[in-house]
């Protein structure tokens, strides 16, 4: 289909200044009569025209009077009132059908029909399956929604805004009123209708703001809500503290639905998330989903003031609330634990997500150019690179600027929609700077490559280092222009001493830490007083979304993993260290990288002050995808042939250290969340994989034992995981003492299928297809197609690239399946395809054809498939 173009942009030629809604809700059939107050926007004569996709109009009055046919025209798209005029007030009435929309977006029923509830999902575009409307987030208006139900099936009724009354109707049926006095756009909308429970707290905010805040769920939830209203307090706080944000309603609702397209979502006032992302005990929940909770209960609340006080503009800016609100999300995280951890982790999930994104055919700008589908556009790229462009920019101002920057940012723009540039201007006029020279980076996709060269003259006891950039062509952006890019580095002398930073042409030292920046194709930065030949240590605190190209011997990487007092930069010596130990068993070659990787992470592994969580990702090699990101041709079975080398050797070097480690460790087992407790679950369970390789029996039955008598979730599951994974005979009798527990708890069962769909083996197929057939499987529940189908498809490279091609033949009949259910998770599963370009010949003829099979078919697949097929194949 045609593409939206940013360059094709005009402000709307309408507005609407009132949205009053009254919904008669039901499970096969709701009406929603909408009330819409219009004006003109400017002196255009544009007729009005409203989105509307899959309603049935029941009757359509302007000014009062009933339109006759020809006084409105419908298509597929929408609705065209020609007699509209400026002022005038348009009514309609349509029917929609929630059982039947198994899309999740617009208004659906989640759960089954007889218990389950109603709500809406609207953002991108799911306002206008619900009701005709301008249906774009530059049109903000104010919102009356009352809503009407049978009391007895519906006992809750809820929707944005401030409670405005409630009360009976004939017929056991009741009402609920809400008013939302924010304008706002059509995407925040949300409403909620079914047998929930709550709990409650009531909070004050530092402006003085009496607020109840509450979660909703079913009944066999709700005891699982109270770290999440936890973690929403400690994030208002947060929010009150580091940008003077305060919340602006009398009440804050959070919903939990297992019938969710996306994690969560920001509906103003009313937040519906993802159960995944809200639901917590101990017996059930990981340490990682415990923060993953916290993070995401943040990050929507966050958009409160990035995303719905300041919107966006036009769907091309969604990175301007989303990597602002994820940079956000992030900072509190670190707050809350371990910063260097944090950024440890943020990273590798830009390296294993973004990375491989922007290197393939799916490759795009933080702020595309142009999109067919906008929901193919909630990438890493938009998301988590957006965020590291934003860190860029805080980095380049400091916190007093970056604050001082965001608080005109809100000044100017509340209550608007507004683009990536005003919130440049915004950071830059409050700081006197030009911060427009960094929209290159949202508008040029690509990961830049900086190449570093160093040239030491004893002589003058001079440094001078090297910087050149380039960013590799992506699809529809040959040429590629320099970015700015901030480069934080220090200098090691040989003792692992910090050198004092002069640059030349500078009176003194400054530091022993500073950021150079880049700006042009290529720079040197020549410092002056280096006592001897120094160790660079670059991009520290990853400064900057780039990669690092140097030749950095195995032996100064070892030093640095070693020595290195930047958190993440240690944590990158590592993996360093780790790749070119992968390139040379790869190859085949001699195993210097591999030994020094060995002995190091061993003298690390001695280390009693070392954090027992830092220890834990040190001893974990990258992970299989980012590995095979190195191969100009990606023979998976090669790449895992090759890591199970790295941890093969780190297993033998350890040996004997790991049972006693693992016996302290798991000494001190229990269930508590705090930190340390975490530190050493973490650190547990890598020891654990460890030990099942070096010592299979002893392994063995040290996870056994772990599995049977687990203090939590975060032990169960990695005992359970090191028993399947290293093939014990016990495994499936674990496996099915899980299924057993947790039967019932379809958090806990997604787990028991990822962990199964993720077993690196030829039989990988087969048993996925088994797994499908369990009572438990559906295509219909997003969480289950992803816990089973996208772990076996992207997180599974040796046994979703069968040699055979029988995979990809399979995926792709699922996928046409999955087409006719839900076609953003279908789309968004296909991405497994990406790399299929750089696979060995044999692989790629097999995907290719598959590919091609299923794109025979674009005109009946959906907008969302058909859009990500035809640009993998492009
Ligand atoms: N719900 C998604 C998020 O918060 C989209 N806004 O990122
Ligand atoms: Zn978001």
């Amino acid at each position: 289909s045609r593409p939206v173009l940013l360059s094709d942009y005009r402000a709307p030629a309408w507005r609407i200044e009132h949205v009053e809604l009254a919904c008669d809700l039901d499970i096969d059939a709701s009406e929603i009569r909408a009330r819409l107050a219009l004006r003109r926007n400017g002196a255009g004569a544009a007729p009005l025209r409203l989105d509307g996709e899959g309603l049935a109009l029941r009757s359509i009055n302007l000014d009062g009077r009933a339109l006759e046919p020809g006084e409105y025209m419908l298509d597929a798209e929408g609705l065209t009132v020609p007699g509209a005029r400026d002022g005038s007030v348009l009514e309609t009435v349509v029917r929609v059908e929630p059982a039947k929309n198994t899309a999740l977006e617009g208004l659906y029923l989640s759960g089954p029909r007889e218990t389950g509830f109603l709500l809406t999902q609207c953002e991108a575009q799911g306002f206008r399956r619900i009701t005709y409307c301008l249906d774009r987030p530059d049109v903000l208006a104010r919102y009356t929604v009352t809503l009407r139900a049978d009391r007895a099936r519906f006992p809750v009724l809820l929707a944005n805004g401030n409670p405005d009354g409630a009360g009976a109707l004939p017929d056991g049926r009741h009402w609920a009123r809400f008013v939302d006095p924010h304008p706002k756009p059509s995407y925040l909308f949300a409403l909620v209708a079914g047998r929930l429970e709550h709990i409650e707290r009531d909070y004050v905010t530092a402006e003085g703001r009496a607020v109840k805040l509450r979660i909703f769920a079913e009944a066999d939830a709700i005891g699982r809500c109270g770290y999440a209203l936890d973690a929403l307090e400690r994030a208002m706080r947060w929010d009150e503290r580091v940008y003077g944000r305060n919340y602006d309603l009398d009440v804050f609702h959070i919903v939990a639905t297992h019938d969710f397209n996306m994690g969560a979502m920001e509906n103003k006032g009313l937040n519906i998330f993802n159960a995944k992302y809200l639901l917590a005990d101990p017996d059930a929940t990981t340490d990682d989903e415990y923060r993953q909770i916290e993070a995401v209960v943040a990050h929507e609340y966050f958009h409160n003031w990035t995303g719905n006080r300041v919107t966006c503009r036009d769907w091309f800016q969604l990175s301007l609330k989303e990597g602002l609100t994820v940079f956000r999300e992030q900072s509190f995280s670190a707050d809350m634990g371990s910063p260097a951890l944090k950024r440890i982790e943020d990273v590798s999930t830009l390296r294993r997500a973004q990375f491989p994104e922007d290197a393939g055919p799916l490759a795009h700008a933080v702020r595309p150019a142009q999109y067919c589908e906008i929901n193919n556009f909630y990438t890493a790229t938009v998301y988590e690179k957006g965020a590291e462009l934003v860190r860029m920019l805080a980095g380049r101002l400091g916190a007093d600027g970056f604050r001082r920057g965001t608080d005109l940012y809100f000044a100017r723009h509340d209550g608007q929609a507004v683009t990536v540039e005003d919130f440049l201007k915004a950071l830059g006029d409050a700081n006197g700077l030009d911060l427009m020279p960094y929209l290159d980076w949202y508008r040029q996709a690509g990961t830049p490559r900086v190449r570093a060269r160093e040239v030491y003259d004893a002589a003058t006891r001079s440094y001078a280092l090297t910087l050149g950039q380039h960013t590799p062509p992506t699809p529809g952006q040959a040429q590629k222009r320099p970015l700015p890019i901030p480069l934080r580095v220090a200098l090691f002398a040989r003792d692992g001493r910090l050198l004092p930073l002069r640059l030349e042409g500078e009176a003194a030292a400054a530091g022993e830490e500073r950021v150079l920046e880049l700006t042009a194709a290529e720079q040197t930065f020549r410092f002056v007083d280096v006592p001897e030949p120094p160790l660079p240590s670059l991009l520290r605190g990853f400064s900057a979304p780039v990669i690092v190209e140097s030749d950095e011997a195995p032996a100064d990487l070892a030093f640095r993993l070693r020595h290195e007092s930047d958190g993440y930069n240690r944590w990158d010596a590592g993996q360093r260290l780790a790749q070119l130990a992968f390139d040379a068993a790869l190859r085949g070659g001699p195993g210097t990288a591999l030994v020094a990787w060995c002995e190091a992470l061993a003298a690390l592994f001695d280390d009693a002050a070392l954090d027992a969580a830092l220890l834990a990702e040190l001893l974990t090699p990258p992970s299989a995808v980012e590995l095979g990101e190195r191969c100009a041709e990606l023979d998976p079975d090669a790449v895992h042939e090759a890591r199970e080398t790295l941890e093969n050797s780190l297993a033998a070097r350890l040996g004997a250290a790991l049972e006693p480690r693992y016996r302290a460790l798991h000494a001190q087992a229990d269930g508590t969340l705090d930190a340390a407790a975490q530190a050493r679950r973490r650190l547990k369970r890598r020891v654990l994989d460890l030990l099942c390789r070096h010592d299979p029996a002893r392994g063995h039955a040290s996870a056994r034992l772990q599995f049977d008598g687990a203090h939590g979730m975060t032990d169960r599951l990695a005992a359970l995981a090191a028993l399947v994974r290293s093939g014990a005979r016990e495994a499936g009798d674990a496996l099915a003492r899980y299924r057993r527990r947790y039967d019932g708890n379809a958090l806990a069962l997604d787990k028991w299928f990822a962990l199964q769909a993720q077993v690196p083996a030829a039989t990988a197929l087969q048993r996925v297809q088994a797994l499908m057939r369990d009572p438990a499987f559906t295509l219909r529940n997003p969480n289950r197609v992803y816990a089973l189908l996208r772990s076996y498809a992207q997180g599974n490279p040796v046994g979703f690239h069968r040699a055979d091609g029988a995979a990809y033949f399979w995926l792709v009949e699922r996928l046409r399946e999955l087409d006719a259910i839900n076609p953003s998770v279908a789309a968004r599963l296909a991405t497994a395809f990406n790399g299929w370009r750089r696979l060995e010949p044999v692989r790629r003829r097999q995907a290719q054809q598959a590919l091609a099979a299923l794109a025979a078919d674009a005109p009946r697949l959906s907008r969302d498939l058909a859009d990500i097929l035809e640009r993998t194949l492009a």
